[in-house]
C-alpha cells in the first residue's frame, strides 16, 4: 500500500506545533512544512493540510489526493471547487464544538446577564444592581445549527433560554425549532432578542446580515435592545450596517469573534463602542493533536481506497 506525503501548510498559523503533532502521528509518512521545507511538491503522492495557505501550494504540476482544512471552515478552499475531482475535508470534532459551545454560551451569558455594565460599576467603585431577567424570558436565535450550532442551542436550552435556529434546509431532528430560507428567515429574527451567527462564508451569506436584520430582531422588557453574537464567519455581516446599528441603539451590545478584515483594523470604529466584546477569532481554536488525529484517520482512508470522512461539497460552499 503506497504511503502518501503530507504537505502541512498553516498559513499564518506558527507552524511549530502543526510539525510537531503531525510527526509524531503520521507514522511512517513523510511530512513536509509548507513553504518552510522548500517549495516543490515533488512527484511522490500527497495531500495538503492547509489553513488560509497561499494559492501557491496549489499550483503544483502533480495534483493532491485530497485536501484537509485543518480547521471548520472551508471558506480558504473555495478555489479547489474547480476540481471537484479532489476530494476535501473539514474538521468535525467533540474538542472543537465544546470550544464553541464555551464560547457562544459565555458570550450569551455576558449579555444576558449585563456584565459589561457591572465591569463599567466595578471601574467606578458602585454598587448598582440592574433588573436581572431569568433566561426563560430571552429568546436566543442562532444562524447555522449545523455540527457547532445545533451544540451551542443545545447548551443554551439546557440553561433555560428559548432557542430557535435558522438553516438553509428544513429540519426535523432537533428540540428547538429550525426555520429554513429565506423566506422563514422574518418569522425568526422576529422571535429573536439575541441573534448568534455561526453561518460559514458563502456567496449566499456574504453580507446577508445587515441592517433589516438588525431591525427585525424583538426587542425584550427582560433585555431591552436586541444583542449579536458573531462567531462563525465576518463575511456573513455587513459591518458598516453593525457599526450603524450600534450608533443608532439599534443593536444594545454585540460580542464578536470574527470581522470582515482579519486582524481587525485598528482604526476600526468596532473597538470604540463600550457595549462590544472584542475576540480575535479563539472561539474555537484547532488543536493540533486533535485536528491531526482525525486527518491521519482519513489518509489512511486514502490509502486502504476509501473514501475520506467529513467531506465537503464545495460546490455549496461549505
Ligand atoms: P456546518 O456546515 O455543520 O453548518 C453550517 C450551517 O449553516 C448549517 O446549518 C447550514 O444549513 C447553515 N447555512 C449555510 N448556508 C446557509 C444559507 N445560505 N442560509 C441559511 N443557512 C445556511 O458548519 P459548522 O457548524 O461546523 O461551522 C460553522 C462555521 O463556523 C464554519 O463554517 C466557520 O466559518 C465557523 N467557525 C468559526 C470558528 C471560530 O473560531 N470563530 C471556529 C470554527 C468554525 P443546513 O443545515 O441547511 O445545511
Ligand atoms: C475554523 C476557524 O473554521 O477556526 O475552524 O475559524
Amino acid at each position: 500500500m503506497t504511503k502518501l506525503d503530507i504537505v502541512v501548510a498553516p498559513g499564518p498559523w506558527d507552524p511549530q506545533p502543526w510539525r510537531d503533532a503531525f510527526q509524531k502521528q503520521a507514522g511512517q509518512r513523510n511530512v513536509r512544512v509548507w513553504p518552510h521545507d522548500g517549495e516543490r511538491l515533488g512527484d511522490a503522492p500527497y495531500v495538503i493540510c492547509s489553513w488560509k495557505a497561499e494559492p501557491r501550494v496549489f499550483e503544483q504540476a502533480v495534483e493532491p489526493s485530497a485536501v484537509f482544512s485543518l480547521g471548520a471552515g472551508v471558506d480558504h478552499l473555495q478555489p479547489l471547487a474547480d476540481k471537484p475531482h479532489i476530494p476535501v475535508g473539514r474538521i468535525v470534532d467533540p474538542d472543537l464544538t465544546m470550544r464553541m459551545v464555551e464560547y457562544v454560551s459565555f458570550a450569551v451569558l455576558y449579555l444576558h446577564r449585563k456584565i459589561r455594565a457591572y465591569e463599567a460599576s466595578q471601574s467606578q467603585r458602585r454598587w448598582a444592581p440592574l433588573v436581572q431577567p431569568a433566561a426563560s424570558s430571552v429568546s436566543v436565535g442562532i444562524m447555522g445549527v449545523g455540527v457547532l450550532g445545533s451544540a451551542c442551542a443545545r447548551a443554551l436550552q439546557s440553561m433555560g433560554f428559548q432557542v430557535a435556529g435558522w438553516a438553509r434546509s428544513k429540519r426535523t431532528d432537533t428540540p428547538f425549532p429550525v426555520y429554513a430560507g429565506p423566506e422563514e428567515l422574518p418569522q425568526f429574527l422576529a422571535r429573536t432578542n439575541i441573534l448568534v451567527s455561526l453561518l460559514p462564508s458563502t456567496p449566499a451569506t456574504r453580507g446577508l446580515i445587515d441592517m433589516s436584520v438588525f431591525r427585525a430582531l424583538a426587542h425584550s422588557d427582560a433585555l431591552g435592545a436586541p444583542c449579536f453574537v458573531n462567531a462563525g464567519r465576518g463575511e456573513a455581516v455587513s459591518e458598516q450596517d453593525l457599526i450603524e446599528a450600534l450608533n443608532a441603539e439599534v443593536l444594545g451590545g454585540a460580542v464578536l469573534d470574527v470581522f470582515e478584515h482579519e486582524p481587525l483594523p485598528s482604526d476600526s470604529p468596532l473597538w470604540d463602542f463600550s457595549n462590544v466584546l472584542i475576540t480575535p477569532h479563539v472561539a474555537a481554536d484547532s488543536d493540533p493533536e486533535v485536528v491531526v488525529g482525525q486527518i491521519v484517520r482519513n489518509v489512511e482512508r486514502l490509502e486502504a481506497g476509501r473514501g475520506i470522512e467529513q467531506q465537503v461539497d464545495l460546490s455549496r460552499g461549505y
